[in-house]
């Protein structure tokens, strides 16, 4: 029977502190008959370079692993820093990042995020002695690899099996394989999908007002990151609200006055979603107006005063210019409306009984 070994106490205790991020495989001893080593696949086999490191992201959205260092043992060891893992290096949740030592990086190892060191001797991943340290751009450690608690002269990878979660063992303990950079045990991918993590929502050029009848407002959403495998959302408004609609594309048209949250939801599922308030105005008024009914007016055109000839019973007329702008209004309709402060044009004037309201359309000489 083979030996397991563990190194999950460390590994578990500095996870807290990493929160997001495991090692998962390391390969610190190629093997050096013939190719069998030769873990970048470049078709040599190299000690440093085929040497690598394997990491995780646990958790449920894409890990910013930029400026994250591989120390080869602590200071008061002699040890040195490596590598620094450089800007914009992003892991998708459930994803793996893989740095090795050096050479030409060969393959897809599962379409991981795959790096190497710009070290003239790589990690200097040593059989033996030495503790490696990941800290984080703190310069907090968040990570460490004892090979002093594993064998010294395995000739393959130390990973955990199962994948993520299980105990460190030598890699073709369970497996045909020697070692599995960017992928699972069993030769399968990780997770390669990165995810939204922010969604930004304002109406176009960051307009956040419709006054004009049956108006619209085209709305955007910036969605983060950019490199999101799927930035499209998802539109919507209050279900039951009067004020607006909203198209597939986000285009908002007015329905009524008031203000109305206008909502786009990321489409990849992880519920990212943000919203901008729309305030509506000089609705309910204009030729579009549905439950308005036509009534006579007279004269039409009109010089100086205009005469409704409609129920007895009509109160609150308001006249309005095409764009919905209320312009004059009136209780008095006894002796007709003066338009004489009118300009020349064509107006809507909307008047209700209690019941109902009206609506006709008059010309202003
Ligand atoms: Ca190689
Ligand atoms: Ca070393
Ligand atoms: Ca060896
Ligand atoms: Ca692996």
């Amino acid at each position: 029977m083979r030996k397991y070994y563990t190194l999950c106490c460390i590994l578990f205790a500095c996870l807290s502190m990493s929160g997001q991020l495991i090692i998962n495989e390391v390969l610190y001893d190629p093997s050096n008959d013939m190719l069998e080593g030769d873990a970048n696949g470049d078709g040599v086999y190299d000690q440093e370079e085929d040497s690598f490191i394997e990491f995780y992201n646990t958790s449920t959205t894409n890990f910013d692993a930029s400026g994250y260092e591989i120390w080869d043992d602590s200071v008061a060891n002699g040890g040195q820093l490596r590598y620094v893992i450089p800007a914009g290096t992003w892991v998708p949740p459930g994803g793996a990042l893989v740095v090795f030592g050096g050479g030409t990086l060969t393959g897809s190892f599962g379409n991981a995020v795959v790096l190497k060191t710009d070290s003239a001797v790589g990690m200097n991943l040593n059989n033996s002695g030495e503790v490696i340290l990941i800290k984080d751009p703190n310069g907090q450690t968040v990570l460490t690899f004892d090979s002093d608690a594993l064998s010294n002269n395995p000739n393959e990878s130390y990973t955990r099996n199962p994948d993520i979660t299980g105990l460190f063992e030598q890699h073709a303990d369970n497996t045909p394989i020697l070692f599995s950079p960017g992928t699972k045990i069993d030769g399968t991918p990780f997770d390669t999908v990165f995810v939204v993590m922010d969604i930004s929502v304002q109406g176009q050029g960051g307009a956040s007002t419709i006054s004009t009848p049956g108006g619209t407002l085209q709305m955007e959403a910036i969605v983060m990151p950019t490199f999101a495998d799927d930035t499209t959302v998802s539109w919507s408004v209050p279900a039951g609200n009067v004020v607006a609609t909203v198209s597939a594309s986000g285009l908002l048209t007015a329905t009524g006055n008031g203000t109305v949250w206008v909502t786009a939801t990321a489409n990849d599922g992880t519920g990212i979603s943000d919203s901008a308030e729309v305030t509506i105005t000089n609705q309910n008024i204009g030729l579009n107006e549905p439950v308005t009914t036509s009534l006579a007016v007279y004269p039409n055109p009109a010089n100086d005063k205009l005469f409704i000839n409609g129920p007895a019973n009509l109160s609150h007329v308001k006249i309005f210019n095409l764009s919905g702008q209320l312009l004059m209004q009136t209780e008095d309709l006894q002796n007709g409306i003066s338009v004489a402060n009118l300009q020349k044009g064509i107006y809507i004037l909307k008047a209700d009984s209690g019941q109902e309201d009206f609506m006709a359309r008059f010309s202003k000489l």
